[in-house]
């Protein structure tokens, strides 16, 4: 178990370097604030980070089709794609910005955008980039041209990939970008405008309704508080501010340092600032490993009691953070093996979870393999099924709370005028549609949506049940 001892030891320095881990908070409750649509509706955000298979791919675009969304579509009635884009392809080579990339990724952003989804853009890298280990493999997102290793060794053979992490090679290509050398002040700048190339590509574009700055931060030898403090923060004023620059309305999606926080513990992030007229469009998306199933175990037994306590040690974290940031939150990964005994019990409790908490869902991923909703066959896992659940799409109002059963839905929030609310209603539940417990209800069968016009003020509290 050299695996299990190695993770939990980085686990324990975690705890030290971020101090003590929280006390519980009582009754977590939807936070203040929502992502909203153009009308100003509060979106609730269901889908698929798409696709991993972009990572190693030479032109970085996922392996999918126009006839996969399609599918998704219609197995699930996702209206969201976390869709990975890379800085390597961004940026090829220092200060050219690859405009065909960007219309490559246009088009994906149309497709999505004809079937009515959101997508968020995220600036993907696992362990920097593949300059650090061969192309394809683990290490993905930054190009080339920014890796400086300083002739520090990368031992690819390792147990799993986030290993790698800590290899000393690894760790000097982001001390080189963090700039924490003295060598590199350059890199973070031009990270930044890396992505004020990317938002003023698609800053009128109506489907991509924001930028998750980072994929899982790591601050190689500065870690803990003093990195999300220090050199993360700085990334995040200086690329919001070249962002800003171009785009004032899409929401910037911040992470925490990953290590640690995807386990549940506290993240030290801090108050960030949007320079926008109007109010702030910052967003908050975490994800969520919790550690038994990371060291292998199943989501039963006891490393079911174990994770269910590190999804309320997330949870309560996760809303203080965001109280912090005065954020609404996106779970912008998570996701298991679906073939794994108690998988589909782990992912109800988990959506669950964020509907409580008012959060929209990205599960990692939309690939086909045994994680994914397809499998390499194309066969449904089980994550179909589970995954596919009755929810408010949009909301005319700010809501109080969501509750969703296999065959009722029940949505509480005070109308503001800015309706009318959508509510998708799966197959399986609900074969003829849905009737709806107060307003004017129009039911789009090929869509499964069903569209309540509620009265526009006051607390309505919504309830969907089979026609
Ligand atoms: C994983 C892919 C895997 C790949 C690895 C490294 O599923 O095929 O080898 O990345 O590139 C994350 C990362 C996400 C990971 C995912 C699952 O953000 O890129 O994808 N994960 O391991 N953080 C925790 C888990």
């Amino acid at each position: 178990m050299k695996r299990a001892r190695w993770i939990v030891s980085l686990a324990a320095l975690v705890v030290l370097a971020g101090g003590v881990a929280a006390t519980t908070r009582s009754a977590p409750q939807p936070g203040g604030r929502f992502i909203t649509d153009e009308q100003g509706r509060t979106l609730i955000l269901r889908g698929f980070n798409t696709a991993s298979s972009a990572k190693g791919a030479p032109d970085a675009l996922p392996e999918l089709t126009k006839a996969d969304i399609d599918r998704e579509y219609r197995d699930m009635g996702t209206n969201f794609v976390r869709f990975l884009i890379m800085w390597r392809a961004v940026e090829p080579q220092p200060g050219t910005y690859d405009t065909k990339y960007l219309d490559k990724v246009a088009e994906w952003v149309r497709w999505y955008g004809e079937r009515g989804y959101h997508v968020m853009l995220d600036m993907h890298q696992d362990v920097w980039g593949s300059g650090v280990t061969p192309a394809g493999t683990a290490g993905n997102g930054a190009p080339t041209w920014a890796t400086y290793l300083d002739g520090l060794p990368v031992d690819t053979d390792q147990p799993t990939w986030e290993m790698l992490y800590l290899e000393p090679g690894v760790i000097r290509a982001f001390d080189n970008f963090w700039n924490t050398t003295g060598e590199h002040p350059e890199l973070m700048d031009h990270y930044a405008k890396a992505w004020k190339a990317v938002a003023a590509r698609f800053k009128d574009d109506p489907a991509v309704l924001g930028y998750d700055l980072m994929n899982e931060p790591w601050g190689g030898s500065v870690q803990g508080p003093q990195f999300e403090t220090g050199p993360l923060a700085t990334l995040y004023r200086t690329t919001i501010s070249e962002i800003r620059s171009v785009d004032s309305d899409s929401w910037i999606f911040l992470e925490p340092q990953a290590v640690g926080v995807n386990w549940g513990l506290p993240s030290a992030l801090p108050y960030v600032d949007d320079p926008r007229s109007g109010p702030p469009r910052i967003a908050y998306a975490p994800h969520l490993y919790p550690l038994p199933l990371d060291l292998g175990d199943d989501y039963t037994a006891g490393s079911k009691d174990w994770t269910d306590r590190t999804l309320g040690w997330w949870r309560d974290n996760v809303l203080r953070t965001a109280d912090r940031l005065d954020a609404p939150v996106l779970l912008g990964e998570f996701g298991l093996d679906m073939t794994r005994p108690g998988a589909s019990d782990l992912v109800d409790r988990v959506v669950r979870l964020s509907e409580r908490a008012g959060a929209g869902v990205a599960y990692w991923s939309r690939d086909p393999w045994s994680w994914g909703p397809y499998d390499e066959s194309g066969t449904a896992t089980p994550l179909v099924g589970v995954y596919a659940r009755p929810y408010p799409r949009a909301i005319g109002g700010v809501p109080v709370d969501i509750r969703s059963e296999a065959r009722s839905l029940t949505v509480t929030f005070d109308a503001n005028g800015t309706g009318p609310t959508e509510i998708y209603l799966p197959a399986a539940g609900f074969p003829d549609g849905g009737r709806a417990s107060e307003g004017e209800a129009t039911w789009d069968a090929a869509r499964r949506v069903l569209t309540v016009r509620t009265k526009t003020s006051g607390r309505v509290t919504l309830t969907i049940t089979p026609a």
